[in-house]
């Protein structure tokens, strides 16, 4: 016995299921179709945190039948926004964009499923709140383009650049749902 497992049981733990080892393990065997894994990034901006709307967020995307597979709560650093919103450098309103992501902490999120990066730009409705359609986030959420609650990637090349700046990839975690995922869609 090496502690209170035996050798071949810690084996079967850390290995995996071997003749008559059980493990303890869930492995991140995911059995989705590529067009499925499409991965987009959200982030729920210091408004919204601070208006409690981090769970109405997940309730919508979860609610649509999309997968969670990240999720911190953190405050954005300088470098971070900086990165994330490099293309807006020269805009007179980048001073108070920064200055508002860096009021607060920011929950950020990493959402998988067919087409997310399009089907999440609808349901969090255009840029502008003032224009932003009824039920959509920012269209039922939101008064103004300063505060307007929720980022989503706007393509999937952003998509997988914002996912890699915002997250380690260890904090991604690829977990199955077989059984769930063919009410979603076939296969
Ligand atoms: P989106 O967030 O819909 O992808 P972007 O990337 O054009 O839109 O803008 C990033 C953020 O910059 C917006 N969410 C908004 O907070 C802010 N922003 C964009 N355009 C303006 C503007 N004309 N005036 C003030 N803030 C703006």
């Amino acid at each position: 016995m090496s502690g209170l497992l035996g050798r071949a049981a810690l084996r079967g733990l850390l290995c995996g299921p071997r003749a008559g080892v059980p493990s303890l393990l869930v492995r991140p065997s995911s059995g989705e179709p590529p067009w499925a894994r499409e991965r987009t990034l959200v982030t729920v901006k210091p408004d919204g945190v601070r208006r409690r709307l981090v769970g109405e967020v997940i309730r919508r995307f979860e609610r649509r039948g999309f997968k969670l597979v990240g999720l911190k709560m953190l405050q954005a650093s300088e470098s971070v926004l900086a990165e994330h919103y490099q293309h807006h450098r020269e805009e007179p309103f980048y001073p108070a964009l920064l200055s508002h992501m860096r009021s607060g902490p920011v929950v950020a999120m990493v959402w998988e499923g067919p087409n997310v990066v399009g089907t999440s730009r609808a349901m969090i409705g255009l840029t502008d709140s003032a224009e932003a359609a009824p039920g959509t986030i920012r269209g039922d959420f939101s008064l103004h383009i300063r505060r307007n609650v929720i980022h989503a990637s706007d393509s999937v090349e952003g998509a997988q650049r914002e996912i890699r700046l915002w997250f380690q990839s260890s904090e991604l975690v690829d977990w199955a749902d077989e059984g769930h995922r063919s009410s979603l869609y076939p296969a």
